[in-house]
C-alpha cells in the first residue's frame, strides 16, 4: 500500500536543513503538508524551514505550526535538501523558490496531482492518493514517525479540504483508512470540518450573492464572473474557495469555473481560474494545457488579460472537454 520512494526515506535520513515550501493560493493540503512534513522532520531532530508565497489565511492560522510559516524575503539560500509539497510544477510555489538562489540544491517532490511535471531530483508522486496529507501518513509510518497530536491535526485537515470532507471520487478504502489513524491519534474531524469547510466570512456570502444572481451556463457549462470591483465589495474573503465546487452542484451542469479578476505582481490584470467536473468529466487536461494543473475533477490556472479576454479563450475549450466526455 505504502510504495515509499525510497530515495526519498534516504535524502531525509541524510540531510539536515530542509526547507519546505507549498503552492500558491494556498488550500487544506498545501497548509496541511507544509506543516505536517514540518511537524515529521522536527520530530527527527532536522532543522526545518517553512516558508509560503501568501501570507496564512484566516481559516488556517489555527493550524499547530502556522505562525513559524516565513514570506519569501525570508528565505534563505543555504539548504541541503528542497521539499515541495502538494505543488505540480516548480513554478507552482510562487517566489519561494528562486532559481538562481537555490541552484544546485536537491529537490524533493512529494505531491498527488495526476498532472505533476516531475520537476525534482527525486519525485514521489502518487496520483491515486486523494491528499499530500495521505502520503504523509505514510510517510511518517515508515519513518516510524507518531501520527498523534499536531501532526495528526494537520495531516487531516488536508485529507478533509481535499476530499470535501470525504465526499469526492476520489476518496477511497485507503483514504479513510488514512482518515482513521490520525483520528485514533487524537485528530478532531469535527473541529476540523466546522473550521475548513462549515465557515466563510459574511463578506464571501454576500460577494456569492452578488455573483450568483450573474450566473452564466451554455453546453453544459456553468461559470461566474468575479471583478475586482466586486471582490473590493465585500472585504474579508475568509472561506472563498468553494464556490466553483457549489457551483458544479448545479443538476444541468457537468463542468464548472469561476473566473476571478486580480492583480498580478507586476501590476497587470490576471484572472484566477478554478474548474470542476462531474464524475465521469475531466478538467485536469484543460488546467494543464493552460499553464496550471490539478485532478480530473478540481484544476485551475492563473492567466494574464481581463476577464473578458481570459474567458474568451477559456470557455471554448471547457466546452470542447465536456462535449467529448459527454459523447462517451
Ligand atoms: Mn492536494
Amino acid at each position: 500500500m505504502s510504495m515509499i520512494e525510497p530515495s526519498l526515506i534516504q535524502a531525509i535520513h541524510t540531510h539536515n536543513h530542509i526547507l519546505c515550501i507549498s503552492h500558491v493560493n494556498p488550500d487544506g493540503d498545501a497548509y496541511g503538508s507544509l506543516l505536517g512534513m514540518g511537524w515529521i522532520l522536527h520530530h527527527l531532530g532536522k532543522q526545518v524551514v517553512l516558508a509560503m508565497h501568501d501570507q496564512t489565511s484566516k481559516e488556517f492560522q489555527l493550524l499547530p505550526g502556522a505562525h513559524q510559516i516565513i514570506a519569501p524575503n525570508a528565505v534563505a539560500d543555504h539548504y541541503d535538501l528542497i521539499v515541495f509539497l502538494d505543488a505540480s510544477s516548480r513554478d507552482r510555489v510562487g517566489s519561494v523558490y528562486q532559481e538562481n538562489r537555490h541552484q544546485g540544491i536537491p529537490v524533493a517532490v512529494i505531491d498527488h496531482h495526476v498532472t505533476n511535471t516531475y520537476f525534482g531530483d527525486i519525485n514521489w508522486v502518487r496520483p491515486d492518493c486523494a491528499a499530500t496529507c495521505q502520503m504523509l501518513v505514510y510517510l511518517a509510518d515508515a519513518l516510524q514517525v507518531p501520527l498523534t497530536g499536531a501532526l495528526a491535526e494537520c495531516l487531516l485537515t488536508g485529507i478533509v479540504t481535499d476530499t470535501l470532507c470525504f465526499r469526492t471520487s476520489n476518496t477511497t478504502a485507503e483514504v479513510l483508512e488514512a482518515a482513521m489513524h490520525l483520528i485514533r491519534g487524537g485528530a478532531d474531524l469535527a473541529t476540523i470540518t466546522q473550521r475548513t469547510l462549515n465557515q466563510r466570512s459574511l463578506g464571501v456570502l454576500k460577494l456569492w450573492g452578488m455573483v450568483l444572481s450573474e450566473l452564466h451556463f451554455e453546453e453544459g457549462v456553468i461559470w461566474a464572473l468575479i471583478s475586482r470591483e466586486q471582490l473590493k465589495t465585500a472585504g474579508d474573503l475568509s472561506g472563498d474557495g468553494q464556490l466553483s465546487s457549489m457551483l458544479i452542484t448545479a443538476l444541468e451542469a457537468d463542468i464548472s469555473a469561476t473566473f476571478t479578476e486580480k492583480i498580478d505582481e507586476k501590476g497587470l490584470s490576471a484572472v484566477e481560474c478554478s474548474f470542476r467536473a462531474k464524475p465521469g468529466f475531466n478538467v485536469a487536461t484543460v488546467a494543464l494545457e493552460l499553464g496550471g494543473g490539478g485532478h480530473p475533477a478540481a484544476s485551475g490556472c492563473t492567466l494574464p488579460g481581463t476577464l473578458a479576454e481570459v474567458t474568451t479563450k477559456v470557455l471554448p475549450a471547457l466546452k470542447q472537454v465536456r462535449a467529448i466526455y459527454a459523447n462517451q
